[in-house]
C-alpha cells in the first residue's frame, strides 16, 4: 500500500469513528431531552395551600400586609434539606388577598443576603410602586409600597424583579399569589371557599441534584431552565381532596421558561372563566388551556363522587420545530395534580354562562400604535438600559402594540400596570382563551400579536414601567424596555438608577 492510501484510510476511519460518536451524542442528547412523568407519578403528598396573608386595618382604612424575603430549607424529598428562598417561611409566600377599592399597603422586609424586589404583576399602581429594577429593597431593609386596589377580581402574583437576576431569585422560591375581589364576583355563583373548593395552582418545573435545586440549563435549550419534574404549591407528586361537586383551580404558571398545556388525564372538559385579569364575559367549555410563564387561567372542574382525575400538561404547541421544539419542552409531559373526590360530594350550582363586562380597551379608540420587535437579543434591536427611556406614553390614550416575534425562538410579552385586550393573533380573532384581560401574552416564533393597551395613570415622568419577555432567562438578558406614563403635552423626565445597577 501506498503511504498515501494508508494515509487516507486513516484520516477516513478517524472521520467515520468521530461522525458516529458525535451521531451517537445527538440521538441520546435528543432522546433525553423529552421528558414525561405522565403514569409515573406517585402522587403521595397532600397539596399545600399556600395561608391566607395575615392583615391588619389602620384608622384610615388601609388594609396592611408584611412580607418578609428570608432564606431556609424545605424538605421537598423525604429526608432532604434543600436550601430555599421564601416570604414569611421557607418557599414560595402566603396568599395576599384585597377587595377592589380597599387601600393596601405591603412591609417588604429584606432578610436575604442580596438585594432584591417585590412586583406585582398584574396590579394597576402607580410606577414608584409596581416594584420594578428601579424599587431594589437592600439587604435589612424595608421598602413599603401602597396603593388602592382599582381593577375587577382577578388570580394576579408577587414575585422579585431585580435586573439580572430574577430567574435565581424566582427559582429559589420567592413568589406567591395575590388574589382581588369585588361585588361582582362575590355575587357569581362560582367556588370561592380558599383552600377548599377554589385552590391556588402554582405550578413550577424543578429539577433536584441530590438535596439541592438544579438549575443549569440544559444543553441546546434556547428558552432557559427547564425541569424534569412539577411541583404545586412546592409540593412535589402532590394530590387534593374534593369534597364539592365542583372544584376552581387558579392556575398559576410560576415557571421560568416552560409553556405548559394544561388538560385532564382522561380528556374530560372544563370551564375556562377566567384570565391573567379576571372573569372572561362568557365562560367557556375546553379541554386544553395553554399557559406561558406568568400567565395564569381560572378554570372549573366537575367531579363525581370518588373518582380521581390528573390534571395534566400535554406537549404544548408552537414550541417550533424538530429540534427546537424538542429542546424548548414541546414533548414534554407532566402529570401536575391529582384530584380525589370524597364518596359523597357537596353540591355545587352550575357555572354561570354570563360572568359579566370586561374593563378593557377598544381598538377603535386608538390614536396611535407602537411596534415592538422581539428578539432574544432584545427588543426593537436594544438591551435593558435602566438610564433608558423607550417609550413615553401618554396617559388615558389607547394604543395598538404590535408584538412580533422576529425570529424562530419563543417568547412572550408582559407588560405592567394594565390588563389589556389582545386583537389578532397573526392577523386573526384570538381563540377564547386570549379574549379576556390579559397581562402575559405567548408570542411564538415568527408569530404576530395586537394588543389594545391604554394607562389610566397616575402619571409619573421619572419613574418607569417595565414591558419585557416573562421567559426569565430572557429578561435577565437584557429582553425588556421602560416607558413612562406622562400626562398630555408632558415630556419624559430623567431615571435615577438605584446603585448596584449602573452599567445595565
Ligand atoms: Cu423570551
Amino acid at each position: 500500500m501506498s503511504r498515501l492510501r494508508r494515509v487516507l484510510i486513516l484520516v477516513t476511519t478517524v472521520a467515520v469513528v468521530a461522525g458516529l460518536a458525535l451521531g451517537g451524542g445527538a440521538v441520546w442528547l435528543y432522546s433525553d431531552a423529552k421528558v414525561s412523568t405522565a403514569g409515573s407519578t406517585s402522587f403521595g403528598n397532600e397539596l399545600a395551600v399556600p395561608p391566607l396573608a395575615k392583615s391588619r386595618v389602620k384608622p384610615d382604612g388601609t388594609r396592611v400586609f408584611d412580607l418578609t424575603m428570608q432564606s431556609g430549607h424545605k424538605e421537598f424529598i423525604q429526608g432532604k434539606k434543600t436550601p430555599t428562598w421564601g416570604f414569611n417561611g421557607d418557599y414560595l409566600g402566603p396568599t395576599l388577598r384585597a377587595a377592589r377599592g380597599e387601600k393596601v399597603e405591603v412591609k417588604v422586609a429584606n432578610r436575604l443576603g442580596e438585594a432584591s424586589t417585590v412586583h406585582w404583576h398584574g396590579m394597576h399602581l402607580p410606577a414608584a410602586m409596581d416594584g420594578g429594577p428601579h424599587q431594589m429593597v437592600a439587604p435589612g431593609q424595608t421598602w413599603t409600597p401602597h396603593w388602592t386596589v382599582d381593577q375587577p377580581a382577578a388570580s394576579l402574583w408577587y414575585h422579585p424583579h431585580p435586573h439580572g437576576r430574577t430567574e435565581k431569585h424566582v427559582q429559589r422560591g420567592l413568589a406567591g399569589m395575590f388574589l382581588l375581589d369585588d361585588e361582582r364576583s362575590a355575587g357569581l355563583a362560582l367556588p370561592k371557599t380558599y383552600g377548599v373548593d377554589d385552590l391556588p395552582v402554582i405550578v413550577q418545573d424543578v429539577r433536584f441534584d441530590g438535596a439541592e435545586f438544579d438549575h443549569g440549563h440544559r444543553l441546546m435549550s434556547d428558552t432557559g431552565f427547564l425541569g424534569d419534574r412539577t411541583m404545586v404549591n412546592g409540593t412535589l407528586d402532590p394530590y387534593a381532596e374534593v369534597r364539592d361537586e365542583r372544584v376552581r383551580l387558579r392556575l398559576l404558571n410560576a415557571s421560568t421558561a416552560r409553556v405548559y398545556a394544561f388538560g385532564f388525564s382522561d380528556g374530560r372538559e372544563f370551564s375556562l372563566i377566567g384570565t391573567d385579569g379576571g372573569l372572561l364575559e362568557q365562560a367557556v367549555p375546553m379541554e386544553r388551556i395553554r399557559l406561558s410563564p406568568g400567565e395564569r387561567a381560572e378554570i372549573v372542574v366537575r367531579m363525581e363522587p370518588g373518582e380521581k382525575t390528573v390534571l395534566r400538561s400535554f406537549p404544548p404547541r408552537d414550541l417550533g420545530e424538530g429540534w427546537q421544539k424538542r429542546f424548548n419542552g414541546g414533548d414534554d409531559t407532566f402529570d401536575v395534580l391529582q384530584l380525589r373526590a370524597h364518596r359523597e360530594l357537596r353540591p355545587s350550582p352550575q357555572v354561570p354562562d354570563r360572568l359579566g363586562g370586561l374593563e378593557l380597551p377598544d381598538a377603535s379608540d386608538a390614536v396611535r400604535g407602537r411596534f415592538f420587535g422581539l428578539r432574544t437579543s432584545g427588543i426593537n434591536g436594544r438591551k435593558m438600559d435602566m438610564a433608558r427611556i423607550d417609550e413615553t406614553v401618554t396617559r388615558g390614550e389607547t394604543e395598538i402594540w404590535t408584538v412580533r416575534n422576529e425570529h424562530g425562538t419563543p417568547h412572550n410579552f408582559h407588560v405592567h400596570d394594565v390588563q389589556f385586550r389582545v386583537l389578532e393573533v397573526d392577523g386573526e380573532r384570538p381563540p377564547a382563551e386570549l379574549r379576556g384581560a390579559k397581562d402575559t401574552v405567548f408570542v411564538p416564533g415568527r408569530t404576530t400579536v395586537k394588543l389594545a393597551v391604554r394607562f389610566d395613570g397616575p402619571s409619573d415622568p421619572d419613574v418607569p414601567y417595565m414591558y419585557h419577555c416573562h421567559l426569565l432567562y430572557h429578561e435577565d438578558l437584557g429582553m425588556m424596555g421602560q416607558f413612562v406614563v406622562v400626562d398630555k403635552g408632558q415630556k419624559a423626565g430623567r431615571v435615577h438608577v438605584p446603585d448596584g445597577h449602573q452599567g445595565h
